[in-house]
């Protein structure tokens, strides 16, 4: 799952059709490299991120989901917690809904059910302003893993079928390095829930803490813990630098290949 951030922040701003096109052909190139998915998200959920309104949520996204699903056979995945910006999304064309709040916001559950469409339930601890204050657990993998079995369920008892149901730990949303790199060693439990597995670690803070490397030179750190996720059961890993994620993935599944085998 290649990331395509649509927000003021990852744009140096030549105006609305600058933004689409630059994110266009940034997507374009994605799918060349060999992703699977694109994720298309107009809300900063990273550590301090401040909310943003709907309206100016689809403004961003719509025009970049509309044009892509247009050039693109690749599936696009809207990255929302808003009811109304799913439907907007999948009107537009997108595939499937990633929330990172894993549907609990106010209509979220509903409209997904609704819409049809595979969705990602991610674990969070807090709220992305003040996440990383003081994260703290009794045992970070246990409640991670009774959090989203909880979503699961709530899932589908509102009608969405259980084979479209994607689950996330939320690696670096409220969680310390250790929470993360705990999370990361023991993503097999969360195999037991029976549902696929999405990681998300790339050019996280976490990467920085571990090799002391600012985020723009974090793509070793990256892949190892893409290849050490897609290892211990990840079967998406979303991603900035799609292209050698693709190849680290290549190896691991040529091992699996020949594991299975044996
Ligand atoms: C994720 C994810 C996401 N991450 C899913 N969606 C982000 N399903 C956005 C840092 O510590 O992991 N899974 N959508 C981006 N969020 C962050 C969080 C970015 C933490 C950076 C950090 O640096």
């Amino acid at each position: 799952m290649g990331i395509l951030n649509v927000t003021p922040d990852s744009f140096s701003d030549g105006g609305r059709f600058a933004r689409r096109d630059s994110a266009l052909a940034k997507a374009e190139q994605m799918s060349r490299d060999g992703a699977a998915i694109i994720d298309v998200g107009g809300e900063s959920t990273r550590p301090g991120a401040q909310a943003v309104g709907a309206a100016e949520e689809i403004d961003r996204v719509l025009p970049v989901i509309e044009a892509l699903c247009h050039v693109t056979d690749v599936p696009v995945s809207i990255d929302t917690s808003k009811a109304e910006v799913m439907r907007e999304a999948v009107a537009a064309g997108a595939a499937m809904i990633n929330d990172v709040r894993a549907l609990r916001e106010e209509g979220a559950l509903e409209a997904a059910a609704g819409l049809g469409r595979p969705v990602c339930l991610m674990h969070m601890q807090g709220a992305p302003r003040t996440m990383q204050r003081d994260p703290a657990y009794l045992d970070v993998v246990a409640e991670v893993i009774e959090f989203l079995e909880d979503r699961r369920d709530a899932c589908v008892a509102a009608g969405i079928d259980a084979a479209d149901i994607v689950l996330d730990p939320g690696f670096g949303f409220g969680k310390s390095a250790a929470h993360n790199v705990e999370l990361l060693a023991n993503l097999r439990q969360l195999s037991a829930l029976g549902q696929p597995l999405l990681a998300g670690m790339s050019r996280k803070s976490t990467l920085g803490v571990l090799t002391g490397r600012e985020v723009d030179e974090r793509l070793p750190a990256s892949i190892a813990a893409a290849v050490i996720a897609a290892l211990n059961g990840a079967d998406i890993v979303r991603v900035h630098d799609v292209a050698e994620t693709v190849d680290a993935m290549r190896i691991v599944a040529a091992v699996r290949e020949t594991e299975a085998k044996q």
